[in-house]
């Protein structure tokens, strides 16, 4: 069994992942720079906030060896396991040591608050014994195990160390004893726990453990939770999940529940719960999902809005709705082989989980909201600028544990090819089935679109490799022309395609074969593009969003010449952006490549002072010149608009909120009057800054 996270057992997925030490992110392209940060500072910094915080002290406290008054949420264990995940997956990407004496203390004291049942809950040993198991809506017992069997099994694939597994087993055991086939009914408040029991099927090749999550699958949705004023659709118990095709209630619990789902799929390939999750994919993307890649547009019980309720301002957008929508729709592309989910994957990346932490690697967003208004003030969970810890902490280590496994998805195998899901700089090992050698991915991507590859060594007979091709892309071209993707969305890579073989490297060739080199290199169209939203979401409706690539802008009032407030700027999206590289985006590492800062022509909005004034009076003058039979003087149009327009500065929307807080919008209304007879010249660059 390959290391890495979610590996089906059961040959039922088109596509399989590598092993995550087959995939080796390079320091010079975008993701492995991230993971570099992530290493050095985040995962370090998360290991710092679970002493500060309490989360160490409350385990200790069960034990009698802290005084400590329990701190935190009921489910602050959580964020001890999402930690030790991702050290786990860091010990795989890099070997490191660094961990190992703190791995054997927090797993110690693991074992330690562990009773004889196997039960491990710090609130609930240390703070309301009576409530075991006596509120499964609230409580998030088994959310917590879900989160420390993801961690056992991450430590033991990557790092062969079976302690936490041990403990895992014993707790799951419990639960399956007690909750199982021949136990009492019961669901978690919080779905987590079903994905990772099917990855402990996985991982030790027990079928109970299956069986339990099909158990707790099968019984969402058939009203066992006592669901209180939250409703139903909330805990996603309003359906079961056969008929649940729409995405709703609290963004997290959903998402998280459609990774068990769609894990119970590619083990037992029942139809029905594909086709279920497949429509509430679409009903998710294509109605829910914010631009950035975010899901949960109210505040109010963390929950996703209704269709096209997609508020900028107002926007929840809690980055572990982003991240859990990533493994979800990692295991849908499993499941079916469509590029469309690792574009889906992409935008996430690149977008919210990219703003959700700072340029150090140690300040985080909850909240990611798509506008920051300049009088907005603070909430809990959505600051105005990115804090080191929160009170409820579960983003910040659920980037940490994402960011040490994202080599998983760069990558996965289908029947006869390898296909690059992700574009960075890296290393692919071909599993020996595949071939021998490795392939070279070098690419500074999304900075630019250039993509090159090489294969050194050789695909086994039949094998050939694939590369996605982005939709938000014109397709890809090599030298020979476009290279049109085929249903799927992926592009598949011939030899004929290459250049020439060249003379191959100096490693020992193998036995029977001439070592041998091959190159493509392929382009994806990145010119920045203007994107509207669909008409239905009122909240955005007249503006533009600024993209290229797989990357989302943003204006941020940084940016603005002074006496220009960013709520009075329009675009002008009949006028293309300008590209100005070499300027240092805050928030990118310096090593890597940044996306060039984008000029995008625009207006200043006349300050109105009524909040609300007759629409009748709101005509546009060309018209009323024309319905008069008059003419503007070009010299009075010149005028007018000389004085209005202005070149704006837009910044990836990843890395927003670097410098001071101020006001940011990714969405800015289109301006009324377009600017398109301006002589493209007039459209200097902003050189304020
Ligand atoms: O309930 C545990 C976590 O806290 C959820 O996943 C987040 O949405 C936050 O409510
Ligand atoms: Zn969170």
């Amino acid at each position: 069994m390959p290391a890495g996270p979610a590996i089906p057992r059961a040959r039922i997925a088109v596509l399989r992942p590598l092993d995550v030490r087959a995939v080796r992110l390079g320091t010079a392209g975008a993701l492995g720079a991230w993971q570099e940060r992530n290493a050095d500072a985040t995962i370090p910094h998360c290991v710092a906030q679970l002493e500060a915080s309490g989360v160490l002290d409350n385990f200790r406290r069960v034990v009698g060896e802290s005084d400590a008054e329990y701190r935190g949420f009921v489910f602050a264990d959580s964020d001890l396991y999402k930690v030790i995940e991702a050290v786990a997956w860091e010990i795989a990407r890099s070997g490191t040591r660094r961990w190992d004496t703190w791995l054997d203390d927090v797993i110690g004291l693991v074992a330690r608050v562990q009773d004889a049942t196997g039960y491990v809950m710090t609130w609930i040993q240390g703070v309301r014994p009576e409530k075991r198991f006596a509120e499964l809506e609230w409580t998030h017992e088994m959310y917590i195990l879900g989160h420390m069997i993801q961690a056992a099994v991450a430590l033991d694939r990557a790092a062969g160390r079976d302690d936490l597994l041990r403990i895992a087993r014993r707790f799951a055991d419990l639960i399956d004893s007690r909750f199982g086939p021949e136990g009492q009914k019961g669901v978690c408040g919080h779905p987590e726990i079903e994905t990772a029991l099917v990855e402990l099927y996985r991982h030790t090749g027990e079928r109970r453990y299956l069986t339990l999550a099909q158990r707790m699958i099968d019984l969402r949705g058939t009203g066992l939770l006592p669901v209180g004023r939250l409703g139903a659709r909330y805990f996603q118990d309003h359906a079961p999940v056969r008929e649940a095709t729409t995405a709703v209630g609290h963004a997290v619990r959903q998402l998280y529940l459609n990774c068990g789902v769609t894990d119970l799929y590619l083990e037992t390939g029942e139809p029905a719960l594909m086709k279920a999750q497949l429509a509430q994919w679409v009903n998710a993307h294509k109605r829910k999902q914010y631009i950035t890649g975010a899901f949960g547009s109210r505040h109010r019980d963390e929950a996703f809005g209704d269709d096209y309720e997609l508020p900028s301002d107002r926007a929840y957008a809690e980055t572990c709705a982003s991240i859990a929508d990533l493994h979800w729709s990692w295991r849908i592309l499993l499941a079916t082989g469509d590029a469309r989910y690792a574009d889906t994957i992409e935008r996430e990346l690149y977008n919210a989980i990219a703003a959700s932490v700072d340029a150090t690697g140690t300040r985080f967003f909850y909240s990611n909201p798509l506008q920051l208004r300049p009088d907005r003030y603070d909430e809990e969970n959505a600051p105005r600028e990115r804090a080191e810890w929160y009170a409820c902490a579960c983003c910040p280590p659920n980037v940490a544990r994402l960011i040490a496994q994202l080599s998983s998805y760069t990558a996965a195998l289908g029947d006869d090819e390898l296909r690059i899901c992700q574009y960075t700089d890296c290393d692919i090992e071909l599993p020996q089935h595949v071939g021998d050698g490795v392939v070279h991915v070098r690419s500074t991507y999304p900075a630019s679109g250039v993509v090159d590859i090489t294969l050194n060594g050789r695909l086994a007979p039949g094998f050939r490799l694939a590369l996605r091709v982005p939709r938000w892309s014109n397709g890809a071209t090599s030298d020979d022309g476009r290279m049109p993707a085929d249903a799927d969305g992926f592009v598949r890579l011939q030899p004929g395609h290459a250049a020439p073989p060249v003379a191959g490297d100096q490693r020992p060739e193998p036995a029977g074969q001439a070592d041998e080199q091959w190159r493509w290199r392929v382009e994806f169209d990145v010119k920045p593009r203007w994107t509207r939203a669909h008409p239905r979401v009122d909240a955005v409706r007249g503006c533009v969003a600024l993209e290229r690539g797989p990357v989302v802008y943003c204006v941020e009032q940084a940016d603005l010449p002074p006496g220009v407030d960013l709520d009075d700027v329009a675009a002008d999206p009949s006028v293309a952006p300008s590209e100005r590289t070499g300027v240092r985006i805050p928030g990118s590492a310096d090593a890597v490549p940044a996306p060039p800062v984008l000029e995008v022509a625009g207006e200043l909005m006349e300050p109105e002072n009524e909040l609300y004034r007759a629409a009748a009076d709101d005509v546009d003058p060309d018209a009323d010149a024309d319905a008069a039979g008059a003419s503007h003087t070009d010299d009075a149009m010149a005028a007018r608009r000389a004085t209005r327009r202005l070149t704006v500065s837009a910044i990836p929307f990843g890395s927003w909120g670097n410098r001071t807080s101020g006001a940011m919008r990714v969405w800015l209304p289109a301006a009324r009057y377009p600017l398109h007879d301006l002589d493209p010249g007039d459209v200097k660059p902003d050189t304020t800054d």
